[in-house]
């Protein structure tokens, strides 16, 4: 059977819980379509993620990775287009701030998401779910895990699909934070299994 490396990450910042956390362990050991998903949260902290991220794919060896993270304020599943050689903003977990940095010297400007989004975004909004694509995964850690796999993959000379998955805030999250828009987190689970099930 074939293998999806799905992750998610702990809470960051002003988010006190996060979604992409309970769905990355709520579908680990899951079998949907043809993949067994092994489901692992990240860390946030520019000094870590990318290493246990790289860490979990040599140990996995996957077929497929998505990584999930929540993108407090977007009120529909984003699958990302790109990501880009550069990080910045606000501090990390361990209170490291980046400003304009680039990710890799030797790597280029950007590396388009290798699923397939556009099956994706479509497949969510036949069950009723909003989603569109998004091109820009932002220059905090959600980007620079896009970009770090997609460049360990490349330089590995792999085939494995890989990108990013931003999803909105779930209801717990806009309790805590009003002025965010919120889905249920069975919703939100849902649209992640979805875009598995669609996965030749
Ligand atoms: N979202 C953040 C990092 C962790 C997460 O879930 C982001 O969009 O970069």
């Amino acid at each position: 059977m074939k293998k999806l490396l799905l992750t998610g990450f702990v809470p960051f910042l002003e988010f006190r819980v996060n979604p992409t956390e309970e769905i990355a362990k709520a579908l680990d050991g899951k079998v949907i379509g043809d993949y067994e998903v092994v489901g692992r949260v990240l860390p946030v902290e520019f000094s870590q993620t990318a290493v246990r991220a790289i860490e979990l794919y040599e140990e996995v060896q996957p077929d497929v990775v998505i990584h999930l993270g929540l993108a407090g304020g977007r009120s529909k599943i984003t699958p990302e287009r790109i990501a880009i050689n550069c990080s910045d903003g606000a501090a990390d977990n361990s209170g490291v701030v980046l400003e304009d940095a680039t990710i890799k010297e030797d790597g280029p400007d950007g590396y388009f998401s290798t699923l397939p989004i556009r099956k994706f975004v479509n497949v969510l909004k036949e069950n009723n779910l909003p989603a569109t694509i998004s091109n820009s995964a932002g220059t905090y850690l959600c980007n620079f895990v896009m970009y770090n796999t997609l460049h360990y993959i490349q330089q590995q000379g792999k085939q494995t699909r890989a990108g990013f998955v931003h999803i909105p805030a779930s209801h717990e999250l806009s309790i805590q934070q009003p002025s965010v828009p919120s889905w249920s987190q069975q919703d939100l689970q849902r649209g992640i299994e979805l875009m598995i099930q669609s996965l030749d």
